[in-house]
């Protein structure tokens, strides 16, 4: 018997899930095809590493130019490709600067969504070809049951949850009116070392990484009583795979089940290179100090505020507690997470402080770094 590899389509391949599932698909013997969005600048860093010269025979993983925001394309490159599963995790994916860009967030994270089961439909691969939708616990916002589960109802409080909640809908839709096999996996916050530079988690590792090598002061942040359920995003894209292996489509809620203050976490950076931290004040006008110091390169003098709230970092409408219960992943999918959130600031922490080490060499060594925003 021939053995044929599956052949998996990913929009959103240059995000922290994209690579982390090219990573999983490529691992499992697929070919895999990513959609790149054509930049000023190269904008595939998270998959370099899995490039091949597509002069090379047996060539497993290829990108193509695409936007969610093209049917054309999308149609074109999925008649091109046939797969037999599409991941869309292509999305304007920062909650915050979805208020700034209300517009373009329902267009890319609503109905490119649409445009995706759309062209599977037409092109007739109804039967062949199995989708996963990036749904997310911003559905839930304004809280309505904890722990949040499959049947917990939505009550999104932005932009981007609203334009989610469309694409959750319109895939539960097609699954009905078509006999689709589409899945919206409702995934709570899941981080890495690959996570973006502005989202909470990996701004306070770089932040506290930096303080640590005296580049930065102070790591200035909005609220940090919101809490949420955070897991490693190598665990979550196994998850997402095993959501489209099952005899029938369904949707699954996708946590560790533990929820955290977004000042707790703070903490756990700090505490992971031996410092201590305790914060007082309130709201707008709390600030973090150090009450102790134990890192064995580094002293920093008892009371140094390292933290410091800043308004410009609020939301118009905030989702204050997420915390998810997985049960029905676990008992069908048999999915566990491995990494604790200990064994995320970990590896989180290790990677960034890693990075500036390396940008600490070489600005000594004269080489200019360019420095990203710190939104
Ligand atoms: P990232 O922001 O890291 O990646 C988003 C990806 O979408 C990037 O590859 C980005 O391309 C691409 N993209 C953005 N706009 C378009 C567009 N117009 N057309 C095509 N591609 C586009 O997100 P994550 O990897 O963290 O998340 C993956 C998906 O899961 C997203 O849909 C997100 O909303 C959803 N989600 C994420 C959760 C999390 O905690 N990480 C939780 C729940 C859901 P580029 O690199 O060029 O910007
Ligand atoms: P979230 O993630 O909005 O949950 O969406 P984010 O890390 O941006 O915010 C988490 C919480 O931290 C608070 N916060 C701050 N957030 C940011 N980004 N920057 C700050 O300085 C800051 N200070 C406090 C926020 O107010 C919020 O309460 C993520 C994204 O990956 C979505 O795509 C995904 O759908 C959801 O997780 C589940």
């Amino acid at each position: 018997m021939i053995y044929k590899n599956k052949i998996a389509l990913i929009t959103g391949v240059t995000g922290q899930d994209g690579a982390y599932l090219s990573e999983l698909l490529l691992s499992k013997g697929y070919i895999v095809h990513g959609i790149k969005r054509r930049a000023s600048l190269l904008n595939t860093d998270r998959v370099d590493h899995l490039y091949q010269d597509p002069h090379e025979s047996n060539v497993r993983f290829k990108l193509h130019y695409g936007d969610l925001s093209d049917s054309m394309n999308i149609t074109r490159i999925i008649q091109e490709v046939q797969p037999d599963e599409i991941y869309n995790l292509g999305a304007m994916s920062h909650v915050k600067v979805s208020f700034d860009t209300p517009e373009y967030t329902a267009n890319i994270d609503g109905l490119g969504t649409l445009r995706i089961l759309e062209a599977v439909r037409l092109l007739g691969l109804t039967e062949k070809t199995r989708i996963y939708q990036a749904s997310t616990s911003e559905l839930y916002g304004l809280v309505q049951e904890v722990p949040q589960k499959e049947t917990t109802p939505f009550y999104p409080r932005s932009p981007y949850g609203v334009a989610k909640l469309y694409g959750y809908w319109i895939t539960v839709n097609y699954r009905e009116a078509y006999n689709m096999y589409a899945c919206n996996g409702i995934l709570f916050n899941h981080e890495s070392p690959l996570r973006g530079e502005t989202f909470v988690t990996r701004k306070i590792t770089r932040a506290t990484s930096k303080i640590i090598l005296g580049i930065q002061d102070v790591l200035y942040i909005g609220n940090l009583d919101a809490k949420r359920d955070w897991g490693h995003a190598k665990d979550y894209v196994e998850a997402m795979w095993l959501m489209l292996q099952q005899d029938k489509p369904e949707d699954y809620v996708i946590a560790t089940g533990i929820t955290t203050t977004v000042r707790d976490f703070i903490k756990m950076a700090f505490s992971n290179v031996g410092i201590t931290l305790a914060f007082e004040g309130e709201a707008e006008a709390e600030i973090g100090k150090i009450v102790s110091c134990a890192h064995l390169d580094y002293q920093f003098p008892i009371g140094k505020v390292v933290v410091k709230v800043d308004a410009q970092y609020y939301r118009p409408t905030e989702v204050d507690l997420l915390i998810g219960d997985a049960t029905k992943c676990k008992q069908k999918l048999q999915w566990e997470p491995k990494f604790t959130l200990e064994d995320l600031v970990k590896d989180m922490m290790t990677s960034d402080l890693k990075l500036f080490k390396k940008e600490q060499y070489l600005k000594a060594g004269g080489h200019d770094i360019v420095n990203s925003s710190e939104e």
